[in-house]
């Protein structure tokens, strides 16, 4: 979605945008809102990224397929800066959809390297009841933030958008996903995805020399829990935190000592 001059120049949607976004992550399973984080604030955590991912690279074996890494982030400046943990745009369709009590359960990113391949499609949460053609509304969510523009080269998600964040855990997701509609979200650096858990993705080859990184946070149900483990905050950078960021937050791991 594109904002519109009044969106862009406060930072926050209109309350016809919000419906819309709810409307389409609950229908299609995801959203897009292309380039909302400023450039220079993009530019500063893309600095801050490329040396983990660099040592990560040197450290472990590639994580998600060939020469593609998944990384959990520090919770430290620039990352956990309130302008990408709870953005306005992304917390009000977040919030919208789970609640004014969810949390924020996962703070990490995936990039594919030159020399990556299509991922199997996949989703990222197991049904909550797979024994049930039962279709429930959404319990968790990612929102992504590239941190380079995702172009046909550099290996853009793609999305599965046909209503697969509805479909039973017993459907064959191999055997059907060929067969249906798919999209690769091409989108400006600094845009914001927003995802259902379940919609149907994979990550597709990365053909350049440069890294493609998108963070990754997921919000959900406060009743919900990932199998990921807590994020591990310092006390000094928890006790900065906006109440509402301590609220997202509240059920991580405060690290007293850090
Ligand atoms: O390419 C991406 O950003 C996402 C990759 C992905 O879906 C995964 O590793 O599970």
């Amino acid at each position: 979605m594109e904002l519109n001059e009044a969106e862009r120049a406060s930072g926050t949607l209109s309350a016809a945008s919000l419906a819309q976004a709810v409307e389409l992550v609950r229908h299609d399973g995801y959203v897009v809102f292309e380039a909302v984080l400023p450039p220079a604030f993009i530019s500063e955590l893309r600095a801050a990224f490329l040396p983990l991912l660099e040592e990560t690279v040197r450290r472990q074996p590639e994580n998600r397929g060939s020469r593609r890494y998944q990384m959990h982030l520090p919770f430290k400046p620039p990352f956990c800066d309130a302008r990408f943990i709870e953005h306005p745009i992304a917390l009000a369709v977040v919030e919208a959809i789970l609640g004014s009590d969810c949390v924020c359960q996962y703070f990490a990113s995936d990039t594919p390297l030159l020399g990556s391949d299509y991922q199997a499609v996949h989703s990222d949460i197991h049904p909550l009841f797979p024994e049930s053609d039962l279709i429930v509304p959404a319990y968790g969510l990612v929102v992504n933030v590239n941190l380079v523009d995702f172009t046909p080269e550099n290996g853009p998600l793609e999305i599965w958008p046909g209503g697969t964040h509805k479909m039973p855990g017993r459907v064959d997701l191999k055997g059907l996903a060929p067969r249906m509609r798919s999209h690769a979200v091409h989108m400006p650096a600094g845009s914001i995805l927003i995802r259902d858990l379940r919609a149907w993705h994979r990550g597709t080859p990365n053909r350049t020399s440069e890294p493609r990184p998108n963070l990754a946070l997921i919000y959900a149900r406060h009743w919900f829990k990932t199998s990921y483990p807590p994020i591990r905050i310092p006390r000094a950078e928890f006790e900065k935190l906006s109440e509402r960021a301590k609220k997202l937050f509240r059920f991580e791991q405060v690290l007293q000592d850090a």
